[in-house]
């Protein structure tokens, strides 16, 4: 039997108990101690690159926030991947995008579900690293995909593009539009959010290119993911800085409101916008010369990719260590980076003359 009493007592106990003495309880009881791996959580076990997939696996999917569209087509990618593949797909998670405490329950709720894997966007790096390392000991694969944990809390993560390329492709974007002069602002998601943190690190980066002498970073705000405070963010942003010249929201959810209180403002066409956002989010805006040019990829192909990941791992093809390769059906063959990192492949940047030919 893969899921031994013990495993039973021990999730019951996460689910009733303080994490930290549950994690402690429990410790003793694993097949594997997972935590000891520096890179990502890879377990010793050697993967069979020729080693069937398994059927009938349930994989949860556990987004930052299940109420917003970008979570919605990626969480499909994956239920739709699953299907095909004979096993299970279920989803839970917060609606808001800073409910860390909540995204703990439901990963212990998973855990005490029994799932075969759960695929994780992580709201804060560190949070929900106690909870996802019960998980694993627990022989739960665990997939994070669009925002990380730490490398040691999981098995692998499905990356969208790399990091570096989105912020500075970003920043890139906007001095063009503002003729590499003026003060600009960032328009983040919570503040704990992984992913945009590392994206708005490479974009300061990029920012000490002399090339950019000109060019000022004033602030960095945060809408946490939320419609009205991200379009509240904005005005106050504009308010704060009636130089503005441009503003890099990249979040889906932040370009999209900012977009919104742009287009109905003075300030439509004079100060630029670009970021990540959908096409069926900005198609108005870039008709209406709101905004010129955004990026993004398809959320629906990260989150197949996780899902194909995760039963990839639960069928023992690959263990997350670097090296190791695997087929992703039609996506084609993946091989696994530094510290367990899987990516997706380059964004696509949105404008006028392209921006008809996508429907996400
Ligand atoms: C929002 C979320 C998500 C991010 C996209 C670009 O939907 O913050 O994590 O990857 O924007």
């Amino acid at each position: 039997m893969r899921k031994s009493s013990l495993r039973r007592a021990c999730t019951a106990l996460v689910a009733v108990t303080s994490l930290a003495l549950a994690a402690t309880a429990c410790g003793g009881t694993t097949k594997k101690d997972v935590s000891k791996e520096n890179a990502s959580a890879a377990s010793d076990a050697k993967a069979n690159p020729n080693a069937e997939l398994k059927k009938g696996l349930t994989v949860g999917f556990l987004p930052k926030q299940v109420n917003n569209p970008y979570f919605t087509s990626a969480d499909k990618g994956g239920e739709k991947a699953l299907t095909e593949l004979g096993s299970k797909y279920k989803e839970v998670g917060p609606s808001s995008a800073t409910d860390t405490a909540g995204q703990v329950s439901y990963v212990n709720t998973l855990t005490q579900q029994q799932v075969d894997a759960m695929a994780v966007s992580a709201q804060d790096p560190g949070a929900l690293c106690t909870a996802l390392k019960q998980a694993m000991k627990n022989d739960i694969k665990v997939v994070t995909y669009d925002s990380d944990t730490k490398p040691d809390c999981r098995n692998a993560f499905v990356s969208q593009a790399s990091a570096e390329d989105l912020g500075r492709t970003e920043v890139q974007l906007l001095a063009e539009q503002i003729g590499y002069k003026g003060e600009i602002a960032i328009l983040s998601a919570a503040q704990t959010a992984t992913n945009q943190n590392t994206w708005i690190d490479f974009m300061k980066d990029e920012l000490k290119d002399p090339k950019y002498k000109d060019v000022k970073l004033v602030k960095v705000a945060y809408g946490d993911d939320d419609a009205q405070k991200s379009f509240q963010q904005t005005q106050g942003l504009l308010q704060e800085y009636p130089n503005l010249k441009g503003i890099i929201s990249p979040t889906t959810v932040g370009i999209k409101a900012a977009a919104q209180y742009l287009s109905g403002s003075k300030y439509k066409g004079k100060v630029k916008l670009t970021g990540l956002g959908t096409p069926n989010d900005m198609r108005k805006y870039v008709k209406n010369g709101t905004v010129e040019a955004f990026e993004l990829w398809d959320p629906a192909k990260l989150g197949e990719l996780a899902a194909r990941t995760a039963v990839a791992l639960s069928s023992g093809q690959i263990t997350g260590k670097e090296g190791e390769t695997f087929k992703a059906g039609d996506m084609g063959e993946y091989t696994i980076g530094k510290d367990g990192v899987i990516s997706l492949g380059k964004p696509t940047v949105f404008d006028k003359k392209n921006i008809d030919q996508f429907n996400f």
